[in-house]
């Protein structure tokens, strides 16, 4: 079957939602925040998550319309209140555009929504084209209270310099070296997780851990000194933020 008409289709329909998956700080267990993550109603086959489709709404160019759906979501939940923070993720390509930033900052006034409470999630490939534009973007989004968390980190190409040139609040460590962490792991994951905790804190930047599986991996990260972290053990995605239905 078609796939981009039914993505076409969906985004016509509005078919897409967030889900929101907590961030605890790791000493006390306290809720910090939540990543918002996209996930396709899909009139047929149910919900789909972003590797079922992710590829192809970059390919095509539709996954900024996507993103938008999902972004405005975020705001109006913003906007009803709570407190903590609501990350979202933005594709590299998507980053790029020259009134991202100005286009985001719009949603919050329309709603009147604190813009502080955002932070965006972009993946080291966003900063390797077109620096100029993106330390702009990631200045005006800064100005106004929104955060950068670099995500996926580790996996990309880690050039040191894009971490000092960047205005980048938080990084959050892949969670293939979270599972390497533990006895049915990978020996230098640990240490590799303690020399990224050991940068960060050199430059001054926040960490979270992704894709905490098991009290033995939160424990370690513990000890290591990794502030906030994320994944199974701790709370998975879900519509509902809090334990509070969403209207
Ligand atoms: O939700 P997990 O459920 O499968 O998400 C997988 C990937 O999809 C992650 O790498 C994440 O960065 C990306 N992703 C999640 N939500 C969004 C979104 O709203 N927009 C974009 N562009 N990517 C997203
Ligand atoms: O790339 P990004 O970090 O935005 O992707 C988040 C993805 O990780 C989402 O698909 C989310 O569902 C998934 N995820 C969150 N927690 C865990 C976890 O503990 N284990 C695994 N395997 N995936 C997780
Ligand atoms: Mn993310
Ligand atoms: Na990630």
């Amino acid at each position: 079957l078609d796939l981009q008409a039914d993505l076409r289709r969906a985004i016509n329909n509005r078919d897409f939602l967030p889900f929101y998956q907590p961030i605890l700080r790791l000493d006390d267990g306290e809720v910090v925040g939540y990543e918002a993550l996209l996930r396709w109603q899909h009139e047929r086959r149910g919900l789909l998550t972003p590797p079922d489709f992710i590829d192809l709404g970059e390919d095509s160019g539709l996954i900024e319309q996507v993103d938008w759906l999902i972004y405005e979501q975020v705001v109006r939940q913003i906007a009803r209140g709570g407190d903590g923070y609501v990350s979202v993720n933005v594709s590299p390509r998507h980053f790029r555009s020259p009134d991202f930033a100005d286009r985001l900052l719009a949603m919050f006034e329309a709603q009147g929504a604190d813009p502080s409470r955002l932070r965006v999630e972009i993946t080291e490939v966003a900063l390797l084209d077109d620096a100029p534009r993106t330390l702009r973007t990631l200045s005006t989004l800064r100005e106004h209270g929104i955060l950068a968390q670099l995500d996926d980190f580790g996996t990309g190409f880690s050039a040191l310099s894009y971490l000092h040139r960047f205005p980048i609040s938080v990084l959050k460590i892949d969670r293939s070296f979270i599972a390497g962490i533990g006895d049915e792991g990978r020996p230098e994951s640990l240490g590799l997780v303690r020399a990224i905790l050991a940068l960060a804190r050199t430059l001054g930047i926040d960490t979270i851990a992704e894709g905490i599986e098991t009290d033995e991996q939160r424990q370690a990260l513990l000890e290591l000194g990794c502030s906030f972290g994320q994944g199974y053990l701790l709370g998975r995605p879900t519509a509902e933020m809090g334990g509070v239905a969403l209207v």
